[in-house]
């Protein structure tokens, strides 16, 4: 009650102020400084604005909301990265800044018409060579790597001596607390120990070595092929400043709609499509869906049919094609001045081994016909604006997940960025070979982070979080589908209906909640 009388008497002072000075007011002003007032801000705005007005040559007659839009920027621009709820709007025209704003979109890597793995022996062992040369170089380009030594360098020399190697891992084994690691370079393999008495950095370094990465080993030369631990290092990426747009733009960094599946939330999808149509949300929240140019959907477009067991039962449309029709009309509500970008998941019609190429069209006609579209595979690199994109379904994050400590299905809202980060350290996107995430072996492994990326994108589990990480934004993007049965029997609570919005100029995040 206190409250409402308090914006009600700002409100009253700041118009009579305003008449006072000879100004009048418009309609959609008097909106706008009605909703400032109830965020407490009407006051430091419209001071801004009156003296504002003094300083111009001539002084106008009215007092437009284009002054007061400009002026809450002015003052609020960090604030309006916080996070936003949607709520009705008042219903006026909205006229998108982004229908002027040119396309500033590049694809840079796209795996789509260059993969053709043959499968043979000879492409697997082709495979994991690129993948050690590529990582290697990686790495050298660290101070502390540099003087690494081959394997058989190392293991030529006499006991005692300290090394330092080069070697992707090809077996972990533990014995009576005694961690084993075959380390092997293009030629060599040796046998790399973390005894039980080890430093405890260096054992829980080891602890968060994956299989089939590539890393450096310090140790010291023992008998045999043997070389005794003392530390682990990763390629990691630099610290360094992010490219940034010129302008304020913004992208909704999607994923995971699972159209076709029972919890697909069509409501708040519905409620995410208007408010870029301008027809939702309050003048801030439009102010950012009138800049919004960019729209990225990081896999599981659709929910799939054969996916897993049993999965009739969750689908509401149970034919493949349908779910691509449905997704059709839904993305073809989109507004046409906004660049749709999809890559595949592991539920969309493509190969399921990684790189995946873009989602076929002999499967998803009617996406391909609704409007623009920009399918691209998985991984993918593009830029928006000058600011580079890593694209990622993020399938591996499963196998991060079961292999590093503390990170878990159940608490993956505090630690999916650290999970992502870590195949940012290692510079590999799905390392471990012939488990759950099925990996193509091509002549090239696209699967290395050549590139540091200013945006590291992904979904795939559902949950949504986000970090900077040495000048990298790390985003995981939740999902438009709500808690599974299956999910529910693994602990893991999604984050459905909230899509993350990044302001590519100054690469902050702004979640909006579609759910209200
Ligand atoms: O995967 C969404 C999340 O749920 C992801 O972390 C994997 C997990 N998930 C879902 N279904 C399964 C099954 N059947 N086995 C293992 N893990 C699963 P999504 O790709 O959206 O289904
Ligand atoms: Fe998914
Ligand atoms: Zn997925």
């Amino acid at each position: 009650m206190e409250d409402s009388q308090n914006v009600n008497l700002s409100l009253k002072k700041a118009i009579s102020l305003a008449f006072t000075l000879g100004y009048q007011l418009d309609r959609e002003s008097f909106g706008l400084l009605q909703e400032l007032a109830q965020e407490n801000k009407l006051e430091k705005v419209m001071e801004k604005v009156l003296a504002d007005l003094k300083d111009l040559p001539e002084n106008p007659l009215f007092i437009t909301s284009e002054m007061i839009q400009k002026t809450v920027k002015d003052l609020y621009e960090e604030d309006a990265e916080n996070s936003l709820t949607i709520v009705e709007s008042v219903g006026d025209t909205f006229n998108p800044l982004s229908k002027e704003f040119p396309s500033e979109l590049e694809v840079l890597d796209d795996p789509t018409e260059t993969i053709g793995s043959t499968g043979d022996l000879d492409g697997f062992l082709k495979y994991f060579q690129d993948r050690f040369t590529r990582i290697e170089r990686l790495l050298r380009e660290r101070l502390d790597v540099k003087d690494a030594i081959t394997v058989k360098e190392a293991l030529n020399s006499p006991s005692k001596t300290k090394v330092k190697i080069i070697g992707i891992v090809t077996g972990i084994r533990e014995r009576r607390e005694t961690v084993f690691m075959q380390i092997e370079d293009l030629e060599t393999v040796a046998t790399v120990l973390i005894s039980s008495r080890a430093d405890k950095t260096v054992r829980e370094k080891a602890e968060r070595i994956l299989l089939d990465q590539v890393v450096c080993v310090e140790g010291v030369r023992s008998q045999r092929d043997l070389i005794v631990a003392t530390n682990f290092i990763n390629p990691d990426i630099p610290e360094r400043k992010p490219k940034t747009a010129k302008k304020a733009v913004y992208a909704a960094l999607l994923s995971d709609l699972h159209i076709g599946s029972k919890y697909f939330q069509e409501k708040s999808f519905n409620k995410f499509l208007r408010w870029l149509q301008g027809r939702e949300g309050n003048y801030r929240q439009r102010e950012i869906a009138s800049r919004l140019k960019y729209i990225i959907v990081a896999g599981d477009v659709v929910d799939g049919v054969g996916i897993f067991p049993d999965q009739e039962k969750e689908l509401v449309q149970t034919d493949i094609y349908e779910q691509y029709d449905f997704a059709a009309k839904l993305i073809q509500q989109i507004p046409e001045y906004i660049d749709v970008i999809l890559i595949p998941g592991n539920h969309d019609a493509t190969r399921q081994a990684l790189p995946q190429p873009a989602i076929k069209k002999e499967y998803a006609e009617p996406v391909y016909e609704a409007r623009k579209v920009v399918m691209i595979g998985d991984p993918s690199t593009i830029r928006l604006n000058g600011v580079e994109f890593l694209l990622f379904h993020g399938r591996s994050l499963d196998d991060v997940i079961s292999s590093v400590p503390d990170v878990l299905y159940r608490n993956l809202d505090e630690t999916i960025s650290t999970a992502m980060k870590y195949l940012l350290k290692i510079r590999h996107l799905a390392p471990i070979y012939g488990s759950k995430t099925p990996i193509a072996p091509e002549t090239q492994d696209y699967l290395v982070i050549d590139s540091v990326p200013d945006v590291f994108h992904a979904g795939h589990v559902h949950v949504l979080g986000y970090e900077e990480y040495r000048g990298t934004l790390i985003v995981n993007s939740g999902s438009w589908q709500s808690q599974t049965p299956f999910q529910e029997k693994m602990g893991l609570v999604p984050t459905w209906g909230i899509a993350p919005i990044l302001n590519l100029r100054t690469l902050k995040i702004t979640p909006m909640d579609f759910t209200k």
